[in-house]
């Protein structure tokens, strides 16, 4: 029988092949995405990153004292994500100061700081843990199809590398441990939690190749 993390990916399968099919990624791996598009997704990935940090803060003060200690590092690996961000950033002359977040990038850090707020930590867990494996497999996507070097190989590298990987696994191993005795319709939340992320990872990428901006 397949583990909670698995079941939640099985459930939005057409929506994870969206993504993992997504242009941005396909334009990526083949070195043809236009160097706007890139930047774009750079900039509002900035921002995002920069704001999952109280989102995760809000989860380590929510956590179990078994955990603390992997919030603490994982707030760490946040932060030295953004000094990524400002290297490339500057290598590539991306102005990382005066960004105004997408309304796609804006509703999805609210949505998060809405779940770990209002919401219980297995579910701000599950919301994390569908944003991390979101990326670990998109990048992966990108890694696999690559046939030279990217300019922005760093990225790539980030969320494919082997603690990168190995982070992810931790989630999904304690994702499992902590639904344990939960109840079939508490499952079915978490599961609809899972894929609303799945969703707004979606449209990150549409964001960043449609260049989305606030219509009025
Ligand atoms: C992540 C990210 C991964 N940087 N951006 C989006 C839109 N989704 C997921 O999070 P992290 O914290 O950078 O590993």
């Amino acid at each position: 029988m397949s583990q909670f993390h698995q079941k939640c990916l099985e459930h939005p399968i057409s929506v994870w092949d969206k993504i993992l099919n997504h242009d941005f990624l396909t334009m990526t791996a083949e070195g043809n995405i236009p160097d706007k598009t890139f930047k774009i997704w750079m900039q509002q990935d900035y921002l995002f990153v920069r704001d999952s940090i109280p989102f995760v803060a809000i989860l380590l003060a929510k956590s179990p004292v078994q955990y603390r200690s992997n919030f603490v590092q994982i707030l760490s690996v946040l932060d030295q994500e953004l000094g990524l961000f400002r290297k490339n950033a500057e290598a590539h002359g991306v102005d990382l100061k005066n960004i105004i977040p997408s309304p796609t990038c804006e509703a999805y850090n609210q949505y998060l700081m809405n779940v770990a707020y209002r919401g219980s930590f297995v579910e701000g867990f599950t919301a994390l843990y569908a944003a991390e494996k979101a990326y670990l497999d998109s990048w992966m996507q990108v890694k696999n199809h690559q046939k030279a070097e990217s300019p922005w190989q760093e990225f790539i590298n980030n969320w494919t590398s082997q603690e990168f990987q190995q982070y992810v696994e931790w989630l999904a191993t304690t994702l499992d441990e902590l639904v344990e005795g939960k109840s079939e319709s508490e499952l079915e939340d978490l599961k609809e939690l899972f894929l609303k992320i799945a969703k707004y990872e979606y449209l990150f990428w549409e964001m960043a190749v449609k260049e989305e901006e606030w219509p009025v």
